[in-house]
């Protein structure tokens, strides 16, 4: 019948590069690239935006490293807020004020630790009322007070003697400062009155990280998803700071969710990227308004949506599709979910996109949430869908339920994993962007945008994808970037 004159669509293991003459040393191999029509990455990777992957502390590494993370939205709104703080915080020369963490002189020494520990600082200014600043606390200056237990206050473990320094101190200026008083923060003052800080931690965490994804004020960049019709999400992400909101959807190829996504993209300063989508229909309907697309429907480690409910689109087929459409308008292409080796990110990037986004990859790391647990001697982290049960329950049952649908069984599209304990994020983006480089190599491009525009597939059979894979050897020693499926 006429229905089953089906077309193919190819995945990963589907299709290889081509090689092809080269100048190109994979260490020369420029991998910047833009994830939407405003902000530039300087390596093509994003993190998942789920509840095992991405908070602010893989988000700051990301970001360090030149990618971007996206934070996850099984979290409240003023949580998001808090959170985007944390990235933006991390790296910047001078904090701004409203972004310093304070004491007051009046606070007791319990409640400052716990709020120094809460907010990620280990030392704050102590200021009065009018902001003028009486002294600075640390962790150092309480920590014999909590050792006796006594309740006193602020006033008494501070240091009153404050070096502070005026808005347009230099790094280098303030790092003499430092030295000379052997301390790790200056605050920054203006007419007696506080106006910023400047920590030891941020200056030399900046001087360390050369190839850090940067806004124009030289903060770290962030991502953050946002549900379709989530528009406070959206508004307070923005005024957070937020570079590039993600409309967070499985299938936005709805005219609800892009009627929603097109508002959100219009009342926002942020970039807005629409998905997950994954084909050429859906890609016509956003590139009109959308600042980046995000391509994924069913490739994701987790994600059941394939069998549950029999959709999908494979993955290099869908990246191609979108990408297609998407180039005619300059709209940045992201490939969402399914990339288990460098290779799938080099294959992704030269089927049409200009950046990929991970999530098992990254979920071992020791940035991402979670603890690490042992079974069987080895060492794992949770790894979950974020529509897998445990997920959606934890997804603030009050926003997505009812109060009487609460007993309601799901029908969820992911599962609850644990993936191979992995170490720092850094080294485990050092093998995947090493990885994509060499990709670059055999196929002779450049840069990102070459690669997509030069590179060949070749089409694979079963017995091709055998022989790429180690074969009949046991492997003796782990590889860093390789372990059998
Ligand atoms: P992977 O890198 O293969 O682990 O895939 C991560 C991607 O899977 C996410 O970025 C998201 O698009 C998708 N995902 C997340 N949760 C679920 C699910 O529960 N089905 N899918």
């Amino acid at each position: 019948s006429e229905k089953l004159r089906v077309p193919e669509a190819l995945t990963f293991d589907d299709v290889l590069l081509r090689p092809s003459e080269s100048r190109v040393e994979p260490d020369d191999a420029d991998v910047s690239t833009s994830v939407s029509t405003n902000v530039d990455l300087n390596v093509p990777i994003l993190s998942a935006a789920m509840d095992t992957v991405t908070e602010s502390g893989l988000a700051i590494a990301m970001a360090r490293e030149g990618g971007l993370g996206v934070l996850h939205r099984n979290m409240d709104t003023d949580a998001v807020t808090a959170e985007i703080e944390r990235v933006k915080r991390a790296d910047e020369l001078v904090i701004r004020r409203e972004n310093v963490v304070t004491a007051s002189p009046d606070q007791t020494i319990d409640d400052v630790d716990a709020m120094m520990s809460a907010e990620g600082v280990s030392g704050a200014p102590v200021v009065d009322g009018d902001d003028e600043v009486l002294g600075i606390i640390s962790a150092t200056d309480i920590r014999p007070y909590l050792e006796v237990g006594e309740s006193d206050t602020v006033r008494e473990a501070m240091t009153d003697e404050v070096v502070t320094a005026p808005e347009d101190v230099t790094a280098r200026e303030a790092l003499e400062l430092m030295y000379e008083h052997k301390i790790e923060r200056v605050p920054i003052v203006d007419d007696g009155r506080l106006v910023g800080l400047v920590t030891m931690q941020g200056i030399l965490s900046r001087r360390e990280h050369e190839n850090a994804a940067r806004d124009d004020n030289g903060r770290l960049r962030v991502g953050v998803a946002v549900g379709p019709f989530e528009d406070d999400r959206a508004t307070a992400a923005d005024e957070a700071g937020a570079d590039v909101l993600f409309i967070d959807c499985a299938h936005a190829h709805n005219r609800n969710v892009i009627d929603s996504a097109r508002d959100i993209q219009q009342s926002v300063d942020a970039d807005v990227v629409v998905g997950n989508i994954g084909t050429r229909e859906a890609a016509e309907a956003v590139v009109d308004f959308a600042d980046g697309v995000k391509v994924g429907i069913g490739p994701g480690s987790i994600c059941t949506t394939r069998v549950v409910t029999g959709a999908g689109m494979p993955q290099i087929t869908a990246v191609s599709e979108v990408a297609d459409v998407a180039v005619e308008e300059d709209v940045p292409v992201i490939a969402d979910g399914g990339i288990r080796y460098s290779g799938d990110a080099a294959k992704a990037i030269a089927a049409g996109a200009d950046a990929v986004m991970l999530g098992s990859y990254f979920a071992g790391t020791d940035e991402a949430p979670g603890r690490v647990i042992t079974m069987n001697g080895k060492k794992y982290k949770q790894y979950r869908g974020m529509g897998s049960v445990g997920a959606m329950q934890s997804g603030g049952g009050d926003r997505y339920l009812k109060e009487e649908q609460e007993d309601e069984e799901f029908v969820p599209e992911g599962v609850e994993a644990a993936t191979p304990y992995k170490g720092s994020l850094a080294s485990e983006l050092h093998q995947l962007v090493g990885g994509i480089q060499s990709g670059m190599g055999y196929v002779g491009a450049e840069t990102v945008p070459a690669f997509k525009q030069e590179a060949e597939f070749v089409r694979v059979s079963s017995a091709g994808q055998t022989e790429g894979h180690p074969h009949d050897v046991m492997i003796t020693d782990e590889a860093p970037n390789y372990s059998p499926q």
